[in-house]
């Protein structure tokens, strides 16, 4: 019953509490469970049907971490995992997250401080002990202060990423549809809404009779660290990670209104309830009351008796979508298979890719994409990247595959490494050669605005850069967005036609709501693309959908909502002027 996600979580969770036990993050350990994780988040096929042998011969596992994986999708646990997790609680390990600790660090705070989570890290910070331990220093200090408030890191401001949300609540749905009894299952809250970090997870659930089998499934599950309180309607715990999941079970014919109710938000649910007071009915969690209100079941009725079409779950934030609902204007909005081509992806040409060019492109086409551009890092990314050489040898590859298949147009890309001073990898002569070129900042992220502003600025003024990749850099609630003047680079970008990329992996989202907004404003085309590591990541463009959804951005401002012909015109368009 354990999906590789879940095993690949459980192996991140090992990794980093050995980083901690160990005190390096580069120890042997720690980097044998990362790779292992990356394995098996890159597995075609459940880690639970093969033996500890098999396991163990799959690039990236050795026999240890084999057995372990094994004992995790036999038994639910891991001893070794039980015996770290009693040492190093989650929130300690949450110091781990503070961007410029480290291992030896937080081993340090404990030691000499007493310091076991971010608040007493902060409360240390403010009364100048972290300063004077040995090694730290001002500077340092003032680092560390900085990085927890502009990434709102104590227990007060705290959020989850969507990045460790999401794929929980996705698996908990999925377990709890298994439980006998039980009809529909989602998740709702703010993750529903697809914000960037959620306060916690709300599941719902539609049973007759099995309530007390649901809230009893859930204190029972391997993910769960504590229970916070528990009735006949509601069950929270906490996980292992820290996540708060609240779970509420309700009868199917109210499964409709609980789910308006709890995905929210709090501020579009009271617009919701003035539409039905307007009716004279009240509106809540158990549906449309008063004598002549009409039974609403599902979402679509809750919103068809308010005499509105049912709004997209993302866009219910009241900043505007009741009233473009209302006049019709709300929409169309884009839905995943209108994204008809993936323009980041990467096969294991690059260090850090996991599948070939032939399986990424067998799997892009099964899916139904109709285009497929494959961008590995350019030389300048001094890790993973490819040289001239290695890149030609590739187009010679992927020419070849296009002769042999004609059910998914194949274009030759890089994704280059904006250096400082603006400059790209290899030579323009070179540049001009590819079919499609991403351009992203991966290093010298702490620079001022005006040297963010004018590298980037420089890349979308590249006559051969097609699209700027991730452009803010983050990584939500672990690595603030670099310094831009938006409004100067979006501008650029109109100006030029270099589209600005949605990067649909959860823990990047980048461009940001905001900037696509913005965006829109100032004329820019857009393109959502998953940047893909291994094939399994291909499935994150519905998570580029969700995000564009968000910002209510029209499909047509999406380059890649084309069919393959409009794409090509628009590109020769682009690359012809
Ligand atoms: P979060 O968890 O802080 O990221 O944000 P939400 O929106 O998930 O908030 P949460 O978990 O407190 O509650 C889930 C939904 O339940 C919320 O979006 C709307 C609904 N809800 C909760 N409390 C109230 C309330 O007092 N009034 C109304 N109208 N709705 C509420
Ligand atoms: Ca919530
Ligand atoms: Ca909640
Ligand atoms: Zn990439």
């Amino acid at each position: 019953m354990a999906t590789n996600d879940e095993v690949a979580d459980r192996l991140a969770e090992l990794a980093s509490l050995t980083e901690l036990e160990e005190g390096d993050p580069n120890a042997f350990r720690v980097r044998a469970y990362l790779n292992a994780e990356r394995a098996v988040r890159g597995l075609t096929r459940p880690a639970e049907e093969s033996s500890a042998t098999e396991l163990a011969e799959l690039r990236g596992i050795g026999a240890g971490i084999a057995e372990r994986i094994r004992e995790y999708v036999d038994t639910g646990r891991i001893a070794k995992l039980d015996e770290l997790r009693e040492r190093h609680p989650a929130a300690k390990r949450a110091l781990l997250d503070v961007p410029g600790l480290g291992p030896k660090t937080v081993q340090q705070l404990d030691d000499e401080l007493g310091v076991r989570d971010v608040d007493a890290l902060a409360e240390a910070l403010e009364d100048g002990r972290v300063a004077g331990l040995a090694g730290m220093g001002e500077r340092s200090a003032a680092k560390l202060r900085e990085a927890i408030s502009e990434l709102g890191l104590t227990s007060k401001q705290r959020r989850i990423p969507i990045a460790v949300a999401l794929p929980l609540a996705e698996r908990l749905v999925e377990r709890l549809k298994a439980v006998p009894g039980v009809g529909e299952v989602a998740y709702a809250g703010s993750l529903r809404r697809f914000c960037e970090d959620v306060g916690d997870i709300d599941l719902l659930v539609a049973t007759d009779d099995a309530g007390e089998r649901v809230h009893e499934w859930l204190r029972a599950s391997s993910e769960v660290q504590r229970v916070i309180g528990s009735g006949s309607t509601k069950t929270s715990v906490v996980t292992h990670d820290g996540v708060q999941v609240d779970l509420r079970a309700v009868p199917p014919a109210r499964f409709g209104a609980a789910l308006v109710y709890f995905t929210g938000s709090k501020a579009h649910n009271i617009r919701l309830r003035q539409r039905a007071q307007q009716r004279g009915w009240s509106l809540n969690e158990y549906g449309l009351a008063s004598s002549d209100a009409p039974a609403v079941t599902t979402e679509e009725a809750v919103y068809a008796a308010l005499d509105l079409p049912w709004i997209a779950p993302e866009c219910r934030e009241d900043t505007g979508e009741i009233e473009a609902a209302e006049a019709g204007r709300l929409g169309p909005l884009t839905r995943t298979e209108d994204l008809r081509g993936d323009l980041h992806d990467h096969t294991d040409l690059s260090g850090d890719g996991v599948d070939s060019l032939a399986d990424l492109v067998d799997a892009a086409a099964a899916r139904g994409l109709e285009y497929l551009a494959i961008t590995d890092h350019a030389e300048g990314l001094r890790m993973n990247g490819v040289d001239r050489d290695a890149m030609l040898a590739q187009r010679d590859d992927l020419r070849r595959l296009q002769e042999e298949r004609g059910d998914i147009a194949l274009l030759h890309g890089a994704e280059l490494n904006i250096g400082l001073d603006g400059s790209l990898d290899y030579d323009d002569g070179f540049l001009a050669t590819f079919d499609w070129l991403v351009a992203s900042v991966h290093s010298h992220l702490d620079r001022t605005v005006e040297e963010q502003t004018e590298r980037v600025l420089a890349a979308i003024r590249h006559p051969s850069v097609t699209a700027i990749g991730h452009l803010s850099a983050r990584l939500i609630g672990r690595r603030p967005p670099i310094r831009l003047d938006v409004e100067r680079v979006l501008d650029a970008a109109a100006d030029t036609g270099t589209a600005i990329e949605v990067n649909a992996a959860l823990q990047r989202l980048d461009a940001s709501v905001e900037v696509i907004r913005e965006g829109e404003r100032r004329g820019v085309e857009f393109v959502v693309s998953t940047d893909a590591h291994a094939v399994a990541d291909l499935d994150r463009l519905r998570f580029g959908a969700a995000q564009v959804r968000r910002a209510r951005l029209d499909p047509a401002c999406i380059v890649n909502t084309r069919p393959w012909e409009g794409f090509r015109a628009w590109l020769d368009e682009r690359r012809g002027g």
